[in-house]
């Protein structure tokens, strides 16, 4: 069954669930909110329901309640490779079932349909300075291709309300097809010659973005399997997913929500972290000339924490252990290039620093998350330039973001709205007696 008709299938039941647990348990109070959290970020303030993924703090992310390796052993992988089509992810996060290889492939041919781009997305972007960010190419490439949006005419010329999600599917759908080209093109754009790659109609989703950069490596195409799928989703309310979701509420199309969210991913605390991390391990390789012994990792590495440094790659909001997609990726490099230095460093990295960040007690997470060793892999096959390295994270991201919407119109939620406070309206309510 394709993923239009599934999720048709299962709308019955989860819009009948959602209403039953508003109309019999509407006031159940979920959680109270302090005054600790609102400062701090409303860390682990529950904003919205979704059933798309969800991170247990001590266990990390599950993607429609599998675990990471559940995920890659389960869902169907293409010929001679290793690690599964992205079109049999973007299936089970749209639709929630694990599918048959032949519903996997159904959605890479989805994919191949709709991968055309109009020609004023590279007019826009070569317009650009040429030292512009790749992330703000990649924002304004998603933006730019808006005009392209059913939902936006249809909502123009009246559509029911209830049939909200089905353009947004298709939007959605026409979206994804178009992000490895978009991708890759802003690769060649910045990088290389500047010619435009189009896709090879015989290759995945994945194989297609490692092809259009001019990279042919099946273990490099593994790669991109491997990373596309870890990347995609980290339940509903990091940063990108949560500003996508907040500018969706309004009815801002999937391509105004998904630019949203990729500005929220540009950010070094979130997804810019995996360049910066790069670029600190690459520091360290330079300041020991190669890789240095533990004795000598833990004293630079105590310097840097003593001098007030933030290590990038190393703690999280939610996650209380080390991050499943950094173990899945060092699972990867252990069996491709368990010699490469910079993949060395980033053990010895993982062998030193949570003991210190532990002993200095202020990171309330001391492991690893996923962009600690992102980079590492990436720089072994060739993709060197580092600051390219959100953009296919966001690649990634934006599958689970449309879903998301999607699903959110799907269930008819309202546009958020949430209330903010004044400081004297505050020190009133503490002071009431
Ligand atoms: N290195 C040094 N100090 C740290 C680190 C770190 N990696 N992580 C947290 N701390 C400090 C933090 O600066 C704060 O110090 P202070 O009280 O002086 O302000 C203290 O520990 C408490 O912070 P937490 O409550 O543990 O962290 P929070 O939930 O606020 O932020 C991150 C989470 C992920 C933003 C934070 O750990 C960080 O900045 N890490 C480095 C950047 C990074 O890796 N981001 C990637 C996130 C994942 N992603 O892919 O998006
Ligand atoms: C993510 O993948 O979105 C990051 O790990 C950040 C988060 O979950 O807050």
């Amino acid at each position: 069954m394709n993923i239009k008709h599934k999720i048709a299938a299962k709308l019955p039941a989860a819009r009948e669930q959602a209403g039953k647990l508003v109309k019999e348990h509407g006031s159940f109070r979920i959680a109270d909110v302090t005054v600790e959290q609102i400062y701090g970020g409303i860390r682990g303030v529950p904003i919205q329901i979704s059933d798309v993924s969800f991170v247990d703090p001590n266990e990390g992310i599950r993607l429609r309640g599998y675990s990471v390796p559940e995920v890659l052993k389960q869902l169907p992988k293409g010929e001679h490779c290793e690690y599964p089509l992205v079109g049999g992810l973007y299936y089970l996060l749209m639709t929630g079932d694990i599918p048959t290889h032949t519903e996997a492939e159904e959605v890479e041919v989805e994919w191949k349909v709709r991968n055309n781009l109009p020609d004023h997305i590279f007019q826009v972007l070569r317009a650009m300075p040429k030292y512009t960010h790749p992330m703000t190419l990649f924002s304004q490439a998603i933006l730019a291709l808006q005009t392209e949006s059913i939902f936006a005419r249809r909502y123009y010329y009246g559509i029911d309300r209830k049939d909200y999600w089905d353009i947004y599917l298709q939007d959605s759908l026409n979206l994804t097809a178009k992000l490895p080209t978009i991708a890759a093109n802003i690769y060649n754009l910045k990088y290389r010659d500047g010619v435009f790659v189009h896709p090879d109609p015989n290759l995945d989703w994945a194989a297609n973005f490692a092809y259009m950069m001019g990279k042919d490596d099946p273990h490099y195409q593994d790669l991109c399997r491997l990373f596309l799928i870890l990347h995609s989703d980290h339940e509903g309310a990091n940063v990108s997913a949560h500003a996508s979701h907040l500018v969706g509420s309004a009815l801002s199309d999937v391509y105004f929500s998904s630019s949203a969210g990729m500005d929220g991913l540009a950010g070094p605390l979130h997804g810019l972290a995996n360049q910066e991390c790069l670029r600190w391990l690459l520091e360290v390789q330079r300041h020991f000339k190669g890789l240095p012994d533990k004795a000598q990792m833990e004293t630079y590495l105590q310097e840097c924490l003593d001098a007030g440094d933030i290590i990038p790659g190393y703690g999280h909001a939610v996650l209380r252990v080390t991050d499943p997609r950094f173990t899945a990726q060092a699972e990867f490099a252990q069996k491709y290039m368990p010699d490469d230095e910079l993949f060395r460093l980033v053990m010895l990295v993982y062998e030193t620093l949570p003991g210190l960040l532990i002993k200095q007690g202020k990171a309330k997470n001391p492991w690893p998350n996923v962009d600690a060793i992102n980079g590492s892999l990436q720089t072994h096959y060739g993709l060197k330039e580092y600051d390219f390295y959100t953009v296919v994270f966001g690649l990634s991201r934006i599958l689970g973001l449309t879903t998301h919407v999607t699903w959110s119109r799907a269930l008819g939620k309202p546009i958020e709205r949430p209330k903010s406070l004044t400081t004297n309206i505050l020190e009133t309510m503490i002071n009431r007696p």
